[in-house]
């Protein structure tokens, strides 16, 4: 299948499902509602939630049975976004091509919506029903696991901690570990549970989301630096503002493009057990790579 035509028709599947799941804007507390919906309908890339239907179709399953873990997975995701982007964190003001949850709607709403969706997500992925080798409780610890003080949240910390001080490859590689591949491997492997994947193709897969989770955040970097904020839709060259560590900092640029390579092309090997079903997983990071012209 074409990769353009896949991923607009998963995106499409994913915005209606997941306008679906958060209350109306209308619904008290009103603003509250809007804040969750302006930032969660906001139009990301839906990187996470895509991975997430497409690695349970290459694990012979459907994309209707993962859909609200990817719905579950975007709700984290847009909640570290809008905590991420506070005074107190990264303190930016334009997110996914507009002005951030707290310079809209004030600090304290921007607090609770990032509270509400994170909140929310477990609800939506309570929906499923779990499936023989995953039990519900088995598929509600990975999205708790990927999302907690040991992924996600350590990460930030660690970000937030390393700011103006002289880090190294192995503590850069702690931070992109957790904040990013994280929760983009836990994607893929809650996709590939929606599908009663066998343990050996659940390994394979968190082999390839912990390579291409990597790469992406490589790539992230070089963007931030290569990019104008227009065309990120964010604030490009926040991370040498904040005297960051990054890839591109540590490396240089041409030393980072090829380790974003190399992850990609690692990805692609753990994905050899797999047959033509895994074609869009191998589209998709061959994608990724291409955003650093
Ligand atoms: C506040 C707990 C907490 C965590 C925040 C997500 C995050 C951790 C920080 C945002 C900054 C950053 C560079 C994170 C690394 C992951 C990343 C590249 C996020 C942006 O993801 P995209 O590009 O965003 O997929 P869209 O908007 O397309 O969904």
């Amino acid at each position: 299948m074409d990769l353009n035509h896949y991923l607009a028709e998963r995106v499409r599947m994913i915005e209606t499902a997941l306008s679906r799941h958060v209350p109306p804007a209308s619904r008290k507390p009103a603003t509250l509602h809007r804040a969750m919906r302006y930032s969660l309908l906001a139009g990301g890339k839906r990187l996470r939630p895509v991975l997430c239907l497409a690695a349970a179709e290459a694990c012979g399953g459907k994309a209707s049975a993962a859909l609200p873990l990817a719905c579950a997975v975007e709700c984290v995701h847009t909640y570290s976004l809008i905590h991420d982007d506070l005074p107190c964190m990264d303190d930016d003001d334009f997110r996914r091509g507009r002005p951030t949850s707290h310079k809209v709607f004030g600090e304290g709403v921007a607090v609770l919506a990032g509270d509400a969706l994170l909140t929310v997500a477990f609800e939506i992925a309570a929906k499923v029903p779990g499936w023989p080798r995953y039990p519900l409780a088995a598929v509600i610890a990975e999205l708790a696991r990927a999302s907690g003080s040991l992924q996600l949240i350590a990460g930030q910390v660690a970000d937030l901690e390393g700011e103006r001080r002289d880090l190294g490859a192995g503590d850069l590689r702690f931070i992109h570990l957790r904040k990013t591949a994280a929760l983009l491997t836990s994607s893929i492997r809650l996709g590939a549970m929606s599908a009663n994947t066998t343990p050996a193709r659940l390994k394979a897969l968190t082999l390839f989301g912990r390579s291409l989770g990597l790469a992406f955040q490589v790539i992230d970097d070089i963007l931030d630096v290569t990019q104008t904020s227009d065309k990120l839709g964010k604030s490009a060259g926040k991370d040498v503002a904040a005297g960051k560590a990054t890839y591109p900092a540590i490396h240089g640029l041409e030393k980072s493009r090829a380790e974003a390579r190399r992850l990609t092309a690692e990805s692609g090997r753990a994905l050899r057990g797999f047959g033509r079903d895994a074609d869009i997983l191998r589209a998709i990071a061959a994608y990724l790579l291409q955003r650093d012209y």
